[in-house]
């Protein structure tokens, strides 16, 4: 008898020590909101190329997303969050793993998680749910290219869907140049979009599914480009009415010749000059505010059945964009850049434990985005995330955080603050931004003798090593390797001249 009641209090002393490690160190999260062993299940919305036009984040004052402004004031909003790095493939291998670029190699277009060999060794972001038993499933836009080949080897990929969308037999707007950069109303019914049809999808799988937990990932493609959507978006943008970004004349002039090279040589996007001449300014800013409010509505769709289904007040909802956009800024378009134009995105998190209408100005990374998801599902921690939590910040949003660190290449890293943008570049040429002061990133101080201690501080957030550039011939392979070029030049010509007596 003793015997036995001995046992049952160490068993029960056991369970009480489990429960106790594994709510740490959630608790006060989804822990307290669970019954039982229930785990929240995980909505993932990933969107492709949007900035920080989304009306909670104030970056354009036309900007129509109520959809995801509401998710904000369900959630916590990031309002200082930035990508790892300014392009759609490594910004997600990052956050899928949560490894920095200068970590894995993996910086510009290709390859994907399975040629580094530091990311290859990882448990990617949806094999771990899989792994902690939840069903995982997902269509469109996840890992870049290789999402459908690694949703199904989890649960399954629903599909792309058509991807970048149906595009007419002659561009609208920019007749020359890369097949994907346009512009304009097309098609005619919103139905067309494959972002729409992906939405659909996500719907009916909330309606239907059966087994918990779960993990529903999404991936929208606008507002990449081609930034086509049907005129019915563009009717909510008319315009006469459409406002230019705010830009400064001669912006780049105090930008190194490299930084410069670096964010304009053999870039695929269309040139400033010739957006200005060819009288396409505003008619392109409509067309990403359109493609925005389009999948904006898509975004609604889905939160919409999620709040309609049984799962609504036990599902984690994650929102968040791979990298920014420019629109003109600093003269140039598209993304490619560690300016915050390129780097800053929105991010949000809802859902059980995480405070409504809460709003976090600490800088924050997509990279934390895999480690915060195991924090509020209750699992433990992986050691060889590179990303820290946003947990700690979800309950006490003025909780500091270290700076956000984005990477175009080795020796090229922004490091972001609460109130300064760093940059260095792999020439060691750099700049700082004071962002209480000049939110455009219009004046670089780095020659200011008075913001030594200030640049001393953000440099030691740089990385001690870069790692080798891997895979080859995408767009930011080719302008890393012309702005190094171009640095070599200028360096053999002051050489020239110093010898020349
Ligand atoms: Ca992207
Ligand atoms: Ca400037």
């Amino acid at each position: 008898m003793k015997a036995i009641f001995n046992f049952c209090a160490i068993w029960q002393f056991l369970i009480v020590a489990y429960s106790l490690l594994i709510s740490y160190p959630a608790r006060g999260l989804a822990q307290e909101s669970q019954s039982g062993s229930q785990r929240p299940n995980v909505l993932f919305i990933a969107i492709d190329d949007l900035n920080d036009w989304v009306g909670c984040l104030s970056g354009h004052p036309q900007a129509k997303t109520p959809h995801i402004d509401r998710l904000a004031k369900q959630g916590t909003l990031f309002t200082n969050a930035h990508c790892q790095a300014p392009v759609c493939q490594p910004s997600r291998a990052c956050l899928m793993t949560s490894t920095y670029p200068s970590s894995s190699g993996l910086y510009f277009l290709n390859p994907g998680i399975d040629a580094s060999p530091v990311t290859k060794k990882k448990i990617n972001l949806p094999a771990r749910f899989a792994q902690e038993g939840y069903r995982v499933l997902g269509a469109g836009k996840l890992f870049h290219v290789q999402s459908g080949l690694i949703f199904n080897q989890l649960d399954g990929y629903g599909g792309g869907f058509g991807y970048f969308g149906p595009q007419p037999e002659e561009k609208i707007s920019q007749p020359h140049g890369h097949p994907l950069w346009d512009w304009g109303a097309y098609p005619e019914k919103t139905e067309e979009m494959p972002d729409a049809q992906i939405a659909e999808w996500a719907v009916a799988q909330l309606e239907t599914m059966k087994s918990e937990p779960f993990f529903l990932a999404v991936g929208f493609h606008r507002p990449h480009v081609p930034m086509l959507v049907p005129p019915h978006w563009f009717s909510q943008h008319p315009i006469d009415a459409i406002q230019t970004p705010h830009t400064t004349p001669d912006d780049v002039q105090d930008l190194s010749p490299y930084a410069r090279d670096l964010t304009s040589l053999r870039h695929v996007a269309p040139l400033h000059d010739w957006i200005i001449k060819n009288k396409q300014y505003k008619h392109a800013v409509q067309s990403y505010l359109a493609s925005s409010t389009f999948v904006d509505s898509c975004v609604g769709r889905v939160l919409a059945a999620l709040e309609r289904s049984r799962h609504a007040d036990n599902t984690i909802v994650v929102l968040f964009s791979d990298h920014g956009f420019h629109l003109g800024e600093k003269d140039r378009w598209a993304k490619r850049s560690l300016w915050e134009d390129g780097t800053r995105v929105p991010l949000i998190f809802s859902g059980p434990g995480v405070p409504e209408g809460s709003v976090c100005r600490e800088p924050a990374g997509l990279i934390d985005i895999y480690p915060t998801l195991l924090n509020l599902c209750g699992m433990n921690e992986d050691p060889s995330h590179e990303g820290i939590s946003l947990a700690n910040q979800i309950i006490n949003p003025i909780a500091p955080r270290p700076p956000a660190r984005t990477t175009f290449g080795p020796g090229n890293h922004a490091i972001r603050s609460r109130d300064w943008r760093y940059i260095r570049y792999r020439d060691g040429s750099e700049e700082l931004y004071n962002h209480t002061t000049d939110p455009h990133e219009w004046t670089n101080l780095a020659a200011d003798p008075r913001w030594k201690n200030i640049i001393s501080e953000h440099r030691k957030h740089l990385p001690d090593n870069d790692y080798e550039i891997l895979g080859k011939g995408s767009t930011g392979h080719h302008a890393f390797a012309a702005a190094a070029a171009a640095q070599q030049e200028r360096v053999a010509t002051q050489k020239r001249s110093d010898t020349t007596p």
